[in-house]
């Protein structure tokens, strides 16, 4: 490692497939490495960072989801998980997306372990294809 004018050099392994693939977007989106590196970064602090706080700690934020509804008891899955954590969600919006698929933003606020156990739940439940969430602690 090695500094210089503000900056910090590191080297970093990465299996050839997720390289290449990697600078195929970057070069799309006319960016560098380094550039896109940090922007990488800087997402995956705002991803994790709120939940280093204290447990009883609050945080904020937004969780979107997309899942099957075809999928056997998903939606009763999501909507009774829902329910449960009701006094950490201020408001659900949902979309069809198509015939199968939803689209579902969940806004949070209250306890930095009762956000982080709905999104550890609702990643687990049947269906749910992908899950992203922001959230700051406050
Ligand atoms: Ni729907």
């Amino acid at each position: 490692m090695s500094k210089r004018s503000g900056v910090e050099r590191f080297s970093v392994s990465a299996p050839p497939e997720l390289v290449r693939e990697f600078d195929e977007v970057i070069n799309k989106l006319g960016q560098d490495r380094s550039k896109a590196i940090q922007q990488a970064m800087r997402l995956f602090l705002s991803e994790h960072r709120w939940v280093d706080g204290p447990e009883s700690g609050g945080c904020t934020g937004a969780i979107v989801l997309i899942y099957d509804h075809g999928v056997h008891e998903a939606e009763e899955e999501l909507t009774d998980l829902q329910h449960g954590y009701r006094q950490v969600i201020n408001s659900t919006l949902h979309l069809h997306i198509d015939e199968r698929n939803c689209l579902e933003i969940i806004a949070v606020r209250g306890r930095v372990s009762s956000v982080k156990g709905l999104i550890d739940r609702l990643a687990a439940c049947k269906g749910v294809k992908q899950l992203k969430h922001t959230v700051v602690g406050v």
